[in-house]
């Protein structure tokens, strides 16, 4: 049974005033548009209709929270990538999220999502380059896994894998699938040790999630960027070009 099977959708959020007041952990869910980023949180909460799903790229546009717990959300973010008005892009990063990804105390670490058929864009490079400063984990799932064969699969997870290596453990890498539910308890281990929720039988319970006192933090905070190109200039994050822009 899904370990985030209390998820319900909490608020949307366009303003950062309103961001929630009391959240302790939260997870953001950040990615290419229509990469399957909605997708995987209904996937991972075991629901089918919690985040909104489309075919139309760029259908999120503000930060939807979803509430996990006491204080434990996840985040879905809008999508990047997607042309609309340069100047709307442009507000929405400068805004909202360029400020929350680098100064929201409670966000514990950003789940990158990646279509397994096209990893590492440049603005998922761009992304991993600008967030990894933060000193924050970073998970990525390589999303919509049915689409390759098993060998493609093992291929692309190894590539993107190396490529991501000089992050050391604060980058984790998996294939994901949303349509044939794979993946899930490999991401489930990942985000409930970094929101301090543990699974009913880790806890020796039968009824809801544990949730622990503390928050998982990183273990190797401030260490250094992905590429020795953002490890040989160290230049402060918000100089970092974020991936929105062109
Ligand atoms: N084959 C396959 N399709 C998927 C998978 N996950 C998502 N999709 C499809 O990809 C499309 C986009 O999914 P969303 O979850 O809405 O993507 P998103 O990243 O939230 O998109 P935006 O909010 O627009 O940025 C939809 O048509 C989904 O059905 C998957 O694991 N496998
Ligand atoms: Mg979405």
């Amino acid at each position: 049974m899904s370990l985030f099977r209390h998820a319900a959708f909490h608020t949307t959020v366009a303003s950062l005033a309103d961001l929630p007041a009391d959240s302790v952990a939260e997870v953001a869910f950040a990615g290419r548009s229509n990469v399957g980023k909605s997708s995987a949180i209904n996937t991972l909460a075991g629901h089918t209709r919690l985040a909104f799903v489309s075919k139309t790229p760029g259908r999120t546009r503000q930060l939807n929270y979803f509430r996990l717990g006491e204080g434990r959300y996840w985040v879905d973010l809008p999508g990047y990538g997607f042309a609309r008005a340069p100047a709307e892009i442009r507000d929405q990063w400068e805004g909202l999220l360029a400020p929350y990804l680098t100064r929201r105390p409670a966000l514990a670490g950003l789940v990158l999502i990646m279509d397994c058929r096209h990893p590492l864009t440049e603005l998922d490079a761009q992304m991993i380059d600008w967030f990894g400063q933060t000193g924050k984990p970073i998970h990525v799932l390589l999303s919509k896994a049915d689409k390759l064969t098993r060998r493609e699969q093992a291929r692309v997870a190894g590539e993107v894998r190396e490529a991501l290596a000089v992050l050391g453990d604060r980058c984790s890498v998996q294939l994901f699938s949303s349509l044939k539910h794979t993946g899930i308890e490999e991401a489930e281990k990942v985000l409930g040790g970094w929101l301090g929720i543990a699974s009913a039988e880790r806890a020796g319970q039968a009824a809801k999630p544990e949730i622990a006192g503390k928050t998982a933090r990183p273990r190797k905070r401030g260490a250094m960027g992905w590429s020795a190109r953002s490890a040989e200039k160290a230049k402060p994050v918000r100089k970092q070009k974020p991936p929105v822009t062109r």
